[in-house]
């Protein structure tokens, strides 16, 4: 019988306009560690984090060992396992990053998005939408695949007759598809992203590292039909139709949604079984299906769901999250690429400031908001997942991405504009390592500011200013530059801040594509051109120095070999570049 007020069962609505991509590396620590040593790779290994595997190769998985088993379980399983430490994610991390730029490098839209380490999301709907008007009807064997919109060399030929990889889903549906291809855009969309993904896959093994793949049309679905044919290979969920959807979402347990927790889990498994389930039961193990959730005769839409588990402190919007993942609909954006910006300043301009203490409040308000654009652009975001993977690290610590190792202190003396001295008139700054208590996270915001004043920013204004009054400032510049790779302590938290630096120029090829550029074409963003010379040089030689020369535009002192650069600095203010 149907409850009151509870008739209709709406599906909710779904787009399929986009194809997705997720990659999944396989045995991801376990690889990391065969790469180190190669012998490894044919023998049963698992990655120890305490008294558990955190992971273990495919050859110990033939044995039975699986992924979180104990240690004593998985000797007993497999005596000759080979168990390799896996505390210090470190190595993980440089191998997760690298991967990934190799990936991000192909996305057109820069939407390529980490999860955890070995989990990569690429919106490819773009490339595909474009190779997909360029596909030629009567030669579909030899197609071709542009991975450049300028360059047409850049790509690859393939069989547009069918899918790369492994298909799962209605083969009625796809062989209907097949009498007219093209007249199915969806279908067409999956197979070209089918060949793009395999394309991708081989790249990811030129770097030595092996991956499964899902494709389809939203995150959801691409990460879960990615699993269908694991290790080293992929699978196109080919659902063309709502039904088929369903049909795929229904056969997963209900934990093995992604996005469905377990203690919506417990909750909506109790309500199926009609019996009491204890909620803290972190187990992935479910007997409920999200099939027998989606078609229960008494949850007809979501508001049933807002019954069960809305209440206290419940997520906003969740129920109907989970009526949409039940369905396949998952509406999220791959998230752009971050990019590190190779500076941030922040600054501020007075009628002349003379008074010490009117200098010191100054200077303090504009590094609690050069902090917190640290904070913005610099603190990872993504990788909680990471973090609450490696039991030993604290899971409140945010993980820098990239690090400053320069902080700049620019000054001007106040001019009237009637007085038509150019903006950058008697402009001088000073610089010096950027102290690590910077990155401290134990330290507040204010505490690091107040330090930061007192210890580092006033003596270089003393330095900058050294008469003791008549100072009559007209502005302030406070600027971190130089930025390092991420730093490698456990945890991910700033260690050893001189180790990090002696490493910058490897690390920092992680945020580099191939041809050792920057991220995408972003102006101002981390490249190796002039100007960037030319920025990292300026402060250090504000002071006349040996060999360096005073600029005659905008009287900065700066060694001769910036001097091109700088010129070419004026020339683009001049030109309006
Ligand atoms: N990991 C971890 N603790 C967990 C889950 C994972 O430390 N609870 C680590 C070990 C894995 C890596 O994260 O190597 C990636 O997790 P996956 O679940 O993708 O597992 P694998 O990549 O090891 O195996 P698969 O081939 O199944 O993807
Ligand atoms: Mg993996």
């Amino acid at each position: 019988m149907e409850p009151p007020g509870h008739s209709k069962r709406k599906a909710p609505r779904r787009r399929d306009d986009r194809v997705i991509l997720h990659f999944d590396l396989d045995c991801f620590y376990a690889q990391c560690v065969e790469n180190q040593q190669p012998s490894l790779k044919t023998l049963p290994l698992g990655i120890r984090q305490k008294g558990i595997l955190a992971t273990c190769n495919y050859v110990a998985r033939r044995r039975g060992v699986g992924k979180l088993t104990t240690l004593a379980e998985a000797k007993r399983l497999c005596p000759d396992l080979v168990i390799v430490d896996g505390e210090d994610l470190s190595p993980f991390r440089d191998v997760s990053k690298r991967l990934y730029a190799v990936l991000r490098s192909h996305s057109w839209n820069g939407k390529a998005e980490r999860l955890g380490l070995d989990e990569i999301f690429l919106d490819v709907t773009d490339i595909v939408s474009y190779n997909l008007e360029l596909l030629n009807r009567s030669s579909l064997a030899h197609s071709y695949f542009c991975l450049s919109r300028t360059d047409p060399e850049q790509g690859f030929e393939f069989d547009a007759t069918s899918f790369s990889g492994c298909v799962h889903g209605d083969t009625n549906e796809a062989d209907a598809a097949r009498g007219d291809p093209l007249g199915d855009t969806l279908y067409m969309r999956l197979l070209l992203a089918s060949h793009l993904a395999k394309y991708l896959r081989l790249k990811i093994e030129d770097e030595g590292y092996t991956a499964a793949c899902g494709i389809s049309t939203n995150k959801l679905l691409a990460k879960l039909v990615g699993n269908k044919n694991k290790p080293q290979n992929q699978t196109t969920l080919l659902a063309l139709n709502e039904d088929a959807i369903f049909a795929f979402m229904d056969e997963h347990g209900l934990r093995k949604v992604p996005g469905i927790g377990s203690k919506v889990t417990r909750i909506l498994e109790g309500f199926v079984l009609e019996k009491e389930i204890d909620r803290d039961m972190h187990s992935m193990e479910c007997s409920v299906t999200a099939g027998q959730v989606r078609t229960h005769p008494l949850i007809q839409n979501p508001s049933v769901l807002d019954n069960l588990l809305g209440g206290r402190g419940s997520e906003r919007g969740l129920s109907s999250k989970v009526w949409r993942l039940l369905h396949g609909v998952d509406d999220t954006e791959v998230k752009p690429a971050r990019v590190v910006p190779t500076q941030i300043s922040i600054e501020d301009t007075y009628k002349g400031l003379n008074d010490v203490s009117e200098i010191r409040r100054e200077m303090g308000l504009i590094t609690a908001s050069l902090l917190r654009r640290m904070h913005a652009d610099l603190l990872d975001e993504d990788d909680s997942q990471a973090l609450t993977q490696n039991p030993s690290s604290s899971s409140s610590s945010r993980r820098w991405i990239a690090c400053p190792r320069t902080i700049r202190l620019t000054t001007r003396p106040y001019t009237a504009p009637a007085d038509g001295k150019p903006y950058n008139w008697a402009r001088a700054s000073r610089s010096t390592e950027l102290p690590s208590f910077v990155f401290s996270q134990s330290m507040t915001s204010e505490q690091i500011v107040g330090r930061l004043v007192v210890e580092t920013l006033m003596p270089l204004f003393q330095k900058l200013n050294p008469a003791p009054k008549g100072w009559n400032t007209g502005l302030i510049n406070v600027c971190v530059a130089n930025m390092a790779g991420p730093a490698t302590g456990q945890g991910g938290g700033v260690r050893d801040i001189g180790v990090m630096f002696r490493r910058q120029d490897d690390l920092l090829r992680e945020f580099r594509n191939d041809h050792g550029e920057g991220w995408g074409d972003e102006p101002g963003f981390a490249s190796d051109d002039d100007d960037n010379i030319w920025d990292e040089h300026r402060g250090q030689t504000a002071s006349q120095e040996e060999g360096s020369e005073q600029c005659p535009l905008c009287g900065h002192f700066l060694p001769s070999f910036a001097f091109a650069a700088h010129e070419r600095f004026h020339s683009m203010e001049i030109n309006g570049d």
